[in-house]
């Protein structure tokens, strides 16, 4: 799943796609990488971002959607149900929910869901997230909605521990370790580490230093990798195509010695 922001103030590409053209070239491309589902926001949820009108969220997200979706899967990332149901109307098939309460939407109109975990509201949920024990609150929360969602007709429900939702790295570390318990609950899970502070924050472990939103390719990477062979469906990435660049490097080692391997390239290198 490729990010698709068409904000001002994202925490990684706020600006760069706010042009309905710019966002539309950009996900054109990230289709052409390899991106099977392309998740298209028109509002910021990173912590202390300012709320956007219902209006001013349509304006932004439904003509983008309408050029995409042709193309490629369209995903909406949205808490407003009026932004669901038209990004629907536009194309979409996926309502990313990070308020996990849209699925109404999803049941009347046929779409997928995605169904995340976020602990309080974009505003204040860094300040001081608890849990008693994170992995068994989210897991019974994110499956709760789930099967709520089933029952009343959704089709495709997905789950996400929603990374960075209202956790410090700390929590973040343990949801991502022990992912396979939340994959083990049967739904098919997706999973969102991609340039988010904790990667940041871990930086110092390795180089010393604390690294700025630009500089967390590597953790984005890795942790994108880690997630999928913990069992993870889908990975919501800014970076398509090196992170399935690594991810197919990575899965090939599982592939038998007789498998699609292009031996001869190797000939002439290392
Ligand atoms: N993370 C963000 C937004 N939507 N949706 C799901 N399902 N999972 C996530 O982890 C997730 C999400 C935050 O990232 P981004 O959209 O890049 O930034 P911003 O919220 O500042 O627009």
């Amino acid at each position: 799943m490729g990010v698709l922001n068409v904000t001002p103030d994202s925490f990684s590409d706020g600006g760069l796609y706010l042009d309905a053209g710019r966002a539309v070239a950009h996900g054109l491309e990230m289709a052409r990488q390899g991106a099977d589902v392309v998740d298209v926001g028109g509002e910021s949820s990173r912590p202390g971002a300012e709320p956007v009108s219902e209006r001013e969220e349509l304006r932004r997200v439904v003509p983008v959607i309408e050029a995409l979706s042709p193309h490629v899967r369209v995903s909406v990332d949205t808490v407003k149900r009026a932004v669901a149901e038209a990004a629907v109307a536009a194309g979409a098939t996926l309502v990313n929910d990070i308020s996990a309460s849209l699925w109404p939407v999803a049941a009347e109109s046929g779409v997928g869901w995605v169904a995340m975990h976020m602990q309080g509201a974009p505003r204040t949920m860094q300040e001081d997230p608890r849990y008693d024990d994170v992995v068994a609150e989210v897991r019974a929360f994110v499956c709760s909605r789930a099967r709520a969602a089933l029952e009343n007709g959704v089709r495709e429900v997905w789950v996400d521990p929603g990374i960075g939702f209202g956790k410090t790295p700390s929590h973040n570390l343990a949801l991502l370790h022990r992912l396979p318990e939340l994959v083990g609950e049967g739904f098919p899970v997706l999973v969102g580490t991609s340039r988010k502070s904790f990667l940041g924050r871990l930086a110092p472990l390795a180089t010393g230093e604390p690294s700025g939103v630009d500089d967390r390719h590597a953790g984005s990477i890795a942790t994108a990798v880690w997630a999928m062979l913990a069992g993870a469906s889908m990975v919501r990435v800014h970076d398509v195509r090196a992170t399935l660049e690594a991810a197919t490097l990575v899965g090939s080692t599982r592939l038998p010695a007789s498998g699609p391997c292009p031996d001869e390239a190797v000939k002439t290198d290392r």
